[in-house]
């Protein structure tokens, strides 16, 4: 019995993603969880010298959590040699700097090439077969194919996994581990080696298969429409179900990197199972597969990868492209928790994180080359992310409820309509106040903000640049502002600063953070 409560203790402990309603958090130390992310830069954490000037940039901006590879080549850098220092190093320094952590494996596939595998891999294509393409030629790329290939990254991180596990499991600093980093194939869509060759004349899996005749009704129309345009075959090989095409080599491709992946996110659980994830180089529409990184974890290939397995607990956008929404609805369209391992570190990066967290209730937002900053206590992203940090306890209470939403507003887009309770609430631009300083500006900021329901006739709105103005949802009844504070949360409770009205409600018309402010009201 003793040993039975034991384990339950253990599990429960265990740093694990959660269903609150319709939505998902993070428990780290049987807590929620909210990321304050920051993605460090592929180089910076070879050595504990060359991260010395970048912890306080890190406090500074407010993070909470650091993501940060650990590469095959410097952990194993002789077949069987392992050398862990660097990663204790810098797990016992988090902890010192009050810092989570969220490894990278930088294992077999780092930006569809395999760059970070240890020499001894590089230098044995024997035994170590690479991705060809259709004239033969050999790409930087370890072959998914090839069953060495896989035995190598896995014995790597399990070495990891286990290791982590004895150094640890008591506090918990590795809160969560992205396996591999933007898989694709690049610049051929499809591998030509004689074992890719062989598995793409062979029938298509039976589990891929049973998978989406299982979740017909659910599937990606990108891919739903392929599969019916073939006639939704359950059998024959990779041509004859869905067609013989660049689309094919790329669902093809999803399905090993898929089941490569999953297998090494498998074997790292068995031995400590916190949350694993992928993450996607987003494509440009315009380009064919093998054109961009394909075959990655992406939207349209969704159904593939989470057929290929569910070790992996979601898939995760990698942000240099302007479209945040659009990429960021396609990964939450299953239902799947959101959290953004990278985003360029621009001045835009704030205010989505905030939106993110608001709109999609995210588990985590992560600007990436955090390290780039000069002066880290100027960054609004750290303004942000303290408005973040006050607001997490009421953030995860409200999580899953319908009570909690988000808005990203620039000069094209800015106004937002948000419906909550018995209201209506226009969110515009703060420089649509024609008397904004401002106003006349030829390029607006971008300007977020986060409104959450705490009771009846009651609400939290958190941001920077925005004004609100609102009416009641009740037929012929006028809403009206009873009081407007602002203010903090000390210790997690409320403190008024300032109680607002007058002028600085527009006498009870609305309520506004002027761009440059930072509040909750
Ligand atoms: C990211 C980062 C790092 C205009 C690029 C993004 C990181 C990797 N790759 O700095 O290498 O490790 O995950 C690739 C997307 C670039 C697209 C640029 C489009």
């Amino acid at each position: 019995i003793a040993l039975l409560t034991m384990q339950f203790a253990f599990c429960q402990n265990i740093t694990h993603l959660q269903k609150k309603g319709n939505k998902t958090q993070l428990i780290v130390n049987q807590k929620p969880f909210l990321i304050r992310g920051g993605e460090l830069g592929n180089s910076s954490a070879t050595s504990m010298e060359s991260m010395e000037t970048i912890w306080p940039k890190l406090t500074d901006m407010n993070l909470n959590t650091v993501l940060t590879p650990v590469y095959w080549e410097l952990i194993e850098p002789e077949e069987e040699k392992f050398d862990f220092k660097l990663v204790d190093d810098l797990i016992l320094r988090a902890r010192k700097e009050n810092l989570k952590l969220v490894f990278l494996w930088f294992g077999s596939w780092k930006n569809s090439m395999s760059s970070h595998a240890p020499a001894w891999v590089k230098l044995n294509q024997k035994k170590y077969p690479r991705v060809k393409d259709d004239q033969n030629k050999s790409h930087e790329i370890l072959t998914p194919f090839s069953e060495y290939n896989l035995q190598a990254d896995l014995n790597a991180f399990k070495k990891l996994m286990n290791h982590i596990k004895d150094f640890d499991q008591k506090e918990q600093t590795v809160i969560m581990i992205q396996v591999e980093n933007e898989i694709g194939m690049l610049p051929t869509a499809r591998d030509y080696h004689p074992l890719a060759n062989e598995a793409f004349s062979k029938e298509v899996p039976k589990e891929l298969l049973q998978y989406i005749q299982k979740n017909k009704e659910k599937l990606v129309p990108e891919f739903y429409e392929i599969w019916k345009k073939n006639g939704f075959k359950t059998s024959g090989n990779w041509a004859e179900v869905f067609g013989k095409g660049l689309h094919t080599d790329e669902i093809f491709m999803a399905w090993y990197f898929s089941k490569f992946t999953n297998q090494i996110a498998k074997a790292g659980k068995d031995i400590y199972p916190i949350p694993m994830f992928v993450n996607a180089a987003l494509n440009a529409p315009e380009k064919k597969p093998g054109q961009y990184p394909s075959a990655g974890p992406l939207p349209h290939l969704m159904d593939v990868w989470k057929a290929g397995g569910n070790a992996v607990d979601f898939l995760a956008p990698d942000f240099y492209n302007p479209s945040f929404k659009q990429w960021n609805d396609l990964f939450t369209r299953q239902g799947d928790p959101l959290f953004i391992p990278e985003h360029r570190f621009d001045e835009t990066a704030p205010f989505k994180g905030l939106y993110a967290i608001g709109h999609y209730e995210a588990i985590g937002f992560s600007p990436f080359s955090i390290e780039s900053v000069a002066d880290a206590k100027k960054e609004p992203l750290g303004k942000i992310y303290d408005l973040v940090q006050q607001l997490t306890p009421t953030i995860e209470a409200s999580k899953g409820q319908g009570k909690m939403d988000g808005v990203l507003l620039d000069k094209e887009n800015n106004a937002q309509i948000i419906k909550m309770g018995d209201y209506e609430f226009t969110f515009k631009h703060d420089y649509t106040l024609n008397w904004s300083d401002g106003a006349k500006a030829e390029v607006w900021p971008m300007s977020s903000a986060i409104i959450i329901e705490i009771a009846k006739d009651e609400f939290y709105i958190a941001g920077s640049g925005i004004v609100v103005t609102f009416k009641s949802l009740k037929e012929n009844l006028n809403a009206g502002i009873l009081k407007t504070d602002q203010g903090k949360f000390e210790n997690e409770k409320w403190k008024t600063i300032r109680h607002f009205n007058g002028d600085q409600t527009h006498q009870g018309r609305h309520l506004r953070i002027s761009v440059g402010d930072y509040e909750i009201q």
